[in-house]
């Protein structure tokens, strides 16, 4: 095992000389992404740390299971140094995502939340969340493109994951993303949105928000954007607030959405009487409660 290690503390080093160190900005909540440290930085600390857990030295910890197999082994830490080679800045890709404008909502049952106004730039924003998997029919995924989050390039995509109970699926992406994406970006950034038998993510790009030309879906399986689409898959029927956690589901508060009204479509939503007012897809079972809300807050 200490061979093991070696040859891992020898691989690390030499990406260090490779990537430099540095990245002083320090990220106070954990993210689901591949920085280890939280210090906004990915290098060879953030491979160590991965590492440690392939040769048994920590637990298993599901921030470094970039694959999501359950285990961390050697393809999280390539996962890892893969990204590491760009030498990316949490400060630079948040900079390129985040306008600094809030709307300020308030429900008829007086619950408040902000949504975060992001910029409607793709590429910057998949630079945080990552890209690539099959879309649209495509037989073969495209090229990935590794992102801050991990929230694409699971192995779902790549079909190998089993269809069983525990299976990762579309309100669990959803949900981990929004959750991800709430403690690098702030709260009501990437909101998770749900309906027709699918779940998966939007933002606002500013404006008006009850017009639906105003948003934006994320497809957190593949990292890939399209505007609302009525009628389509990404016809959402909710967009979702996470409101409390009551040990096993992440309660949510809603805006409706209705694409039969564009510029009017999104409103203040009270209850959804048809799921006891948890999240269309969006139950959390499948995530450890450890993970969930511990270190979240509302402003
Ligand atoms: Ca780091």
């Amino acid at each position: 095992m200490k061979k093991i290690l070696t040859i891992f503390i020898v691989l690390a080093m030499g990406v260090s000389l490779f990537v430099g160190l540095g990245m002083a900005k320090a990220m106070p909540l954990e993210a689901l992404d591949v920085d280890g440290n939280n210090d906004g930085g990915v290098n060879a600390v953030d491979m160590l740390m991965a590492a440690q857990g392939v040769v048994g030295l920590v637990p298993y910890n599901r921030k470094f299971d970039l694959t999501f197999k359950g285990t961390v082994d050697m393809a999280d830490v390539l996962r890892i140094a893969q990204y590491a080679v760009t030498n990316p800045d949490l400060a630079t890709i948040r900079g390129a995502i985040v306008t600094g404008e809030k709307v300020r909502l308030t429900w008829p049952d007086g619950w408040t939340a902000s949504l975060q106004i992001l910029s409607n730039d793709t590429t910057s924003l998949q630079k945080f969340t990552g890209s690539g998997g099959m879309q649209n029919g495509r037989t073969s995924p495209p090229p990935l493109i590794i992102g801050w989050l991990h929230g694409a390039g699971h192995p779902y995509i790549y079909g190998t994951f089993p269809v069983a109970p525990g299976f990762y699926v579309c309100g669990d992406y959803s949900s981990d993303l929004t959750l991800a994406a709430y403690k690098t970006l702030g709260y009501g950034a990437l909101v998770a949105a749900a309906g027709r038998g699918h779940a998966y993510n939007a933002w606002f790009i500013g404006g008006d928000w009850h017009n639906l030309n105003n948003w934006r879906i994320l497809e957190p399986e593949t990292g890939a954007v399209w505007p609302i689409r009525p009628g389509g898959l990404y016809d959402p029927e909710w967009f979702c607030f996470p409101t409390s956690f009551d040990g096993q589901h992440i309660i949510y508060h809603f805006l409706k959405v209705d694409s039969s009204q564009p510029t009017t479509g999104v409103t203040y939503a009270a209850v959804v009487p048809s799921d006891g007012g948890l999240g269309l897809g969006l139950v959390e079972e499948h995530l450890p409660s450890n993970y969930v809300f511990d270190t979240m807050f509302k402003p």
